[in-house]
Parts: structure tokens; C-alpha cells; sequence
């Protein structure tokens, strides 16, 4: 879980600002160039895609690598193997992959039994005309790329989906179905009377399970590219495919503008395409905090207790971020680097 994430953290939060090892974001926005800028206190995989760009690699392979990174470190559980089991109690892989000079996009949904989604997203550029591979196909052509097929389960995520289904499955993402999905596991059947009741998006169900990686990396000359990686939703119906992998949601990459990256509840935010609307924003000249809080704002008169946050960086180098406040998340953390920062830092946001 990202240090800070929550309001208990707030203590820990002012000691780090206080300590400097902590950098209210704001404070050191300056714009410099390249940048790396990615959701969430990763800091390995925020080093590990700086290190690539002073390594001579591009932009694109800055942000494979980055997220790649999270994917070994199974960063918060929430990115790659072994973390929120489905209801059947596998995990299951989300990621994209954006080049922002040819509008380019690879990624996968629904991934099985492999691991390096992010690599696999990356392939679907390389190697196909397509943009969005899924489910069991999206394996078959990672094993045909040199992807090993492996279990993605672990002791951590089978123990995960034993405590759901000892609590009824609770919760779970079903509704207008007998057995009361609010009670009771399924198996489920729809209910002949449907209802229509506003959705309750409560932050016990989500800011705790909720931590994809989402990256923007702009290059010296203002190239832009993004991605992001993920295992989705803890207790998802087989199948869900969230909002990482669908470009403008998850992220979006446009090198005549600026790049984006989303975290939260995909289920919500998607229906928004968060990421595109910030890079708009950004290129009709908004600033790029303002224009990731216009973004948050937006989905707040629709979901006032969503649970979600976005990076935004523009091609100057200039950047900031965004979160929507509910209890429980009254921060957002999030990595930067770029010159004028001596090694990857931590910034955080408090959300409006
Ligand atoms: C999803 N947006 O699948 C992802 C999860 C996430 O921070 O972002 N977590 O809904």
C-alpha cells in the first residue's frame, strides 16, 4: 500500500515534507526536460525508467521498462502476478503501451498466465496492426513473441481469495441477482425486476485494493510517450476488463501536447476518458495540475465518492497532479524525475 495513501498516513506525511524527503508538489514543479513522472510512491520502477532514458533508450522503452519493473516488484499487489484474484481466483493482467509521435497503441486486457503484460502491450505495437489484444488469445500471441506461460497464482493471492469466499464474497461487484449478492457467493442469477439505483462507489471497496502503475515519460525534445500496468479489481467478475488498457482512459500519449495517467476505480473513470480530457486540456494551454483537477471534478458531479487520481505532464516538462477526496484518501503520491530533482522524488497532492 502507498505510504500516504490514506488519511492515517497524514501524521507520516507531514514528518516526511518536514524531513525533505517528501516534496509537496508544487513546491518543486519547475519544468524541466525529460521527465518521468508515474502514479504512486513506486520508486524502483520510477528509477528504473530514468535509468533507461540516461541509459540512450527511448521514451517508449523508459516507460516498458518502468512499469515492467512494478510488474516483478508486484508493486502493492496490485500490479502483476499473484494480486487481486478474480472471483474465480486468478489474476488476471491489464497494461497499454502509448508512443505519442505516432499515435500508436498496443495493450492487452484480461491477460492469463503471463506475466510481463507491459512487454506483451509493447509486441502489439512491434509486431501486429491491431491495438488491443485480450483474454486467453492475448497469451496465445505473448507464448508466440517468447513469453513464458506460467501460473500466475501465489500463497498471497490464493490466501486473498480464500478470506472473500469464508466472507460470503464480500464484496463483489454484482447486483439485481438472486442469491442477494450482498450477502451471499453465487452462483448467481439475474433477478426479473431490475433497479436502477445510483451507484455506490464506497471507498472501503476500493482505495484499498487499488494501485495500478501509470506512467508519462517526456523525452529532451518533448516526445511523449505513456503506459500503464495492472491487475485490475480484487474480486472482479471473470472477464472485467478495467480502465488501464483502453487508451485515453488508462493513459494517453500525444507529443504535440502533453501525457497522461490514471489510477483508481477503472469502472467509473473509464466512462470519462480521464486521460485524454487532461491532454486537451493541457493543449489548449492549461496548466497541468489544472488541468488533472478539471478531469477530477468532471467525474466528481457524476461520482461524487469515486475513488481515482491522474498525473498530467505537458511537452515543456511542466507537471502536476490530481485526486478526488473521500475518507480514507485525502492525499495522493506520486514519483517525478527530471533534471532539476537529483535522484526520483516523491511529490504529493492533497485532493480536492
Ligand atoms: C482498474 N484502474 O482496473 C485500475 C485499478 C487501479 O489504482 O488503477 N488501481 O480499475
Amino acid at each position: 500500500m502507498a505510504a500516504g495513501r490514506g488519511g492515517d498516513w497524514q501524521g507520516v506525511t507531514v514528518a516526511l515534507l518536514f524531513l525533505g524527503v517528501l516534496t509537496p508538489a508544487g513546491a518543486a514543479s519547475a519544468a524541466a526536460l525529460p521527465v518521468v513522472i508515474n502514479t504512486w510512491a513506486f520508486r524502483t520502477a520510477a528509477d528504473t525508467a530514468w535509468r533507461v532514458l540516461e541509459s540512450g533508450g527511448s521514451e517508449l522503452d523508459a516507460v516498458e521498462r518502468g512499469c515492467g519493473q512494478c510488474e516483478v516488484d508486484q508493486c502493492d499487489g496490485s500490479v502483476g502476478y499473484g494480486g487481486s484474484p478474480d472471483e474465480s481466483g486468478e489474476t488476471t493482467l491489464d497494461a497499454m503501451i502509448m508512443d505519442g509521435n505516432t499515435m500508436e497503441v498496443g495493450a492487452v486486457a484480461d491477460l492469463r498466465h503471463v506475466k510481463n503484460a507491459i512487454g506483451v502491450a509493447r509486441k502489439v505495437i512491434e509486431y501486429t496492426k491491431h491495438t488491443l489484444l485480450v483474454g486467453e488469445s492475448a497469451s496465445l500471441f505473448a507464448v508466440k513473441m517468447g513469453f513464458p506461460y506460467e501460473d500466475l497464482t501465489t500463497q498471497k493471492s490464493l490466501s486473498l481469495y480464500s478470506e472473500w469466499l469464508n466472507q460470503s464474497c464480500q464484496p463483489n461487484y454484482w447486483k439485481n441477482v438472486v442469491p442477494d449478492s450482498s450477502k451471499s457467493c453465487g452462483p448467481y442469477k439475474r433477478r426479473e425486476e431490475v433497479t436502477y439505483k445510483e451507484e455506490q462507489t464506497s471507498s472501503q471497496r476500493n482505495v484499498h485494493n487499488h494501485d495500478t502503475i501509470g506512467m508519462v515519460v517526456i523525452g529532451a525534445s518533448g516526445t511523449v510517450a505513456s503506459g500503464t500496468s495492472t491487475n485490475g479489481a480484487i474480486h472482479k467478475i471473470p472477464g472485467r476488463v478495467g480502465d488501464s488498457p483502453i487508451a485515453g482512459a488508462g493513459s494517453y500519449a500525444d507529443s504535440t501536447a502533453g501525457g497522461a495517467a490514471a489510477t483508481g476505480d477503472g469502472d467509473i473513470m473509464m466512462r470519462f476518458l480521464p486521460s485524454y480530457q487532461a491532454v486537451e486540456y493541457m493543449r489548449m494551454g492549461t496548466d497541468p495540475t489544472v488541468a488533472c483537477q478539471k478531469v477530477i471534478s468532471r467525474i466528481q458531479k457524476y461520482a461524487p465518492k469515486f475513488f481515482g487520481a491522474i498525473i498530467c505532464a505537458n511537452t515543456t516538462g511542466s507537471y502536476g497532479a490530481a485526486c478526488n477526496k473521500i475518507p480514507g484518501f485525502t492525499q495522493f503520491h506520486f514519483m517525478v524525475s527530471n533534471p532539476l530533482l537529483s535522484r526520483p522524488t516523491e511529490q504529493v497532492v492533497d485532493c480536492i
